[in-house]
């Protein structure tokens, strides 16, 4: 038996409790009460988890303690020299990530013309794009607009968002969903053809397009055939670790490093495309992640250096159901879509303490507040935890519906011999999304001449706080905008000399500031990773 009897106890509780529960509609909670709440409970409000960043573009704004150590660290390069002048690649637009927002950027590149080429630390499709479950939202069904789209975006950020950027993501949404359909991604469809939509958290409608609880696996499939079908050059296992600019202060290409040699080589690039993806390895204030392996900021520390802002750096997301027990799963991602289909989340005596389509940032806030003030968390050997009652969904939908729209969730719960069909699941915070990033202009543009930015590594899109599928949503419309805009630049941008002088102004602040870091970064890999400090 793999429960604990303090666990079994609480579980007969919620079994008890289940159909009152189904019955039950929790009501919503108030503008204040959602306030207080994320004030009290929320990581993004503990003052201990930040500090105040000393140089470069953002200096005096507040940033978490792990992304400012990488901030303050010493550049890769401080004792290797590199000749700029031996060019090892040659191309119009360098996509610096291999994941979702990057293979679209460098799909449209490619299809205007451009001499493309992908790089990326790990291999084209490792990337959080892959590890996206429930689904992307698009406003493209009778009933819905993209400016109701905008409101619950707008809503879900606490109106922080750009809101140029808010109306790109959804006036293009319906557009993306149509590539993405032409492409060949699998989207689950009803008998007549259309699409099968569901609600997310913070949605007004039901525009949530899945494949399965596998939807951005089966996304980068399709982005990653295309990709290879162009035959675009992909330059796996090799880090971009410094930017290159020239001497007018364009972006003009990136220093690499093969990850297994440690070879250093010289991109030359009309423009740059940092498509780099989140941060979730950098496990802020502790927090397991959702995030795959490669997730370590590496795009806001290159872009930063070489003087792009960020915005929004000190606003993390933690997806309120990450796995907190079995142990071997510890903060997997349990997708929004469980709750999307009438999962309830449940503390410890049985209570359906909270509606379970709040905002993210909401219910994960609700979650910590059960499991330490109130009282009611489980304890599951690494901490406290509450319940999300799983057996709901066939019960309200009719047996074989969690197998059949949750095929992998419940294949993942299974080889731990937990059936969540039967059974209740234990969850906690996961540290999921960087809803901050470096900032750009609508056309993907930082304010370092041709050095574009797209997907997760972009500030101002979500505002504060991220609501469920508009992720998968933006890597499409902005890595496609990105790629368009950099192959324009490409054709008017005329390269003067090479130059990483940017890196040792940025060291000099650093001394100046009396900073002394035995850190380096781009961090590249998590802590932990075998060899870490070296590559
Ligand atoms: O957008 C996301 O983060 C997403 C779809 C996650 C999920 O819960 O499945």
């Amino acid at each position: 038996m793999i429960y604990t009897p303090e666990m079994l106890a609480s579980m007969k509780k919620v079994e008890a409790a289940r159909e009152a529960n189904i019955a039950l509609e929790p009501r919503r909670l108030t503008a204040e009460e959602k306030e207080a709440l994320l004030k009290q409970y929320h990581p993004d409000y503990r003052d201990d988890g930040f500090t105040t960043i000393q140089v470069g573009p953002n200096k005096g704004e507040k940033a978490p303690l792990e992304l400012n150590a990488m901030l303050e660290a010493h550049s890769r390069l401080t004792d290797a020299k590199v000749d700029l002048t031996k060019i090892d690649y040659d191309v119009d637009v360098l996509v610096i990530g291999g994941g979702g927002a990057g293979s679209s950027a460098a799909i449209e590149a490619h299809e205007a013309g451009a001499n493309v080429m992908i790089v990326t630390k790990l291999r084209i499709g490792d990337a959080n794009t892959m590890m996206a479950e429930g689904g992307i939202q698009a406003a493209d069904k009778p009933g819905d607009s993209p400016a109701q789209h905008y409101l619950d975006v707008m809503g879900g950020g606490h109106y922080a968002n750009r809101p140029e950027l808010v109306r790109k993501l959804v006036m293009e949404g319906p557009g993306a969903i149509k590539w993405l359909n032409e492409l060949g991604v699998e989207f689950d469809k009803a008998e007549d053809g259309t699409m099968i939509t569901t609600h997310g958290g913070g949605t007004s409608r039901k525009r949530m397009h899945a494949a399965a609880d596998y939807s951005g696996a089966e996304i980068m499939r399709t982005l990653r055939d295309e990709v290879l079908n162009r035959q675009i050059p992909v330059v796996d296992f090799t880090a971009a670790i410094e930017l290159i600019l020239d001497t007018d202060g364009k972006v003009a290409g990136a220093v690499l490093q093969n990850m297994e040699t440690g070879e250093l080589l010289v991109a030359r690039a009309k423009t740059v495309v940092i498509a780099t993806g989140g941060a979730g390895r950098m496990h802020y204030q502790g927090f397991p992640t959702s995030n795959h392996y490669g997730a370590t900021a590496d795009g806001l520390i290159l872009g930063y250096r070489a003087g792009a802002k960020l915005l929004y750096q000190d606003t993390l997301q933690y997806h309120p159901t990450g796995v907190a027990f079995p142990q071997q799963i510890f903060g997997a991602l349990v997708t929004e879509k469980v709750r999307s289909m009438g999962a309830k989340l449940i503390n410890s005596e049985g209570e359906a303490y909270i509606h379970p389509l709040e905002t993210r940032d909401v219910n994960a806030a609700g979650v910590i507040r059960e499991c330490t003030t109130n009282g009611k968390g489980v304890d599951t050997g690494m901490g406290k935890a509450v319940w999300l009652d799983t057996p709901m969904i066939d019960r309200i939908h009719g047996k074989g519906t969690l197998e059949k729209r949750l095929p992998a969730m419940l294949r993942m719960y299974l080889k731990y011999g937990i059936d969540m069909r039967e059974v209740p699941i234990l969850i906690y915070p996961t540290l999921h999304y960087q809803n901050g990033g470096l900032e750009i202009t609508e056309d993907g543009q930082t304010c370092v001449k041709n050095l574009y930015v797209a997907g997760e590594a972009v500030g101002g899109i979500h505002g504060r706080n991220r609501l469920m599928g508009n992720s998968l949503l933006d890597i499409i419309v902005f890595g496609r905008n990105a790629g368009q805009h950099a192959a324009a630049s490409a054709k008017e941008t005329q390269l003067k000399e090479l130059t990483l002088s940017h890196v040792d102004k940025y060291e000099a602040e650093l001394k100046a500031a009396g900073i002394d870091s035995d850190a380096v970064s781009p961090k590249l890999l998590p802590t932990y990773a075998r060899g870490a400090k070296a590559f």
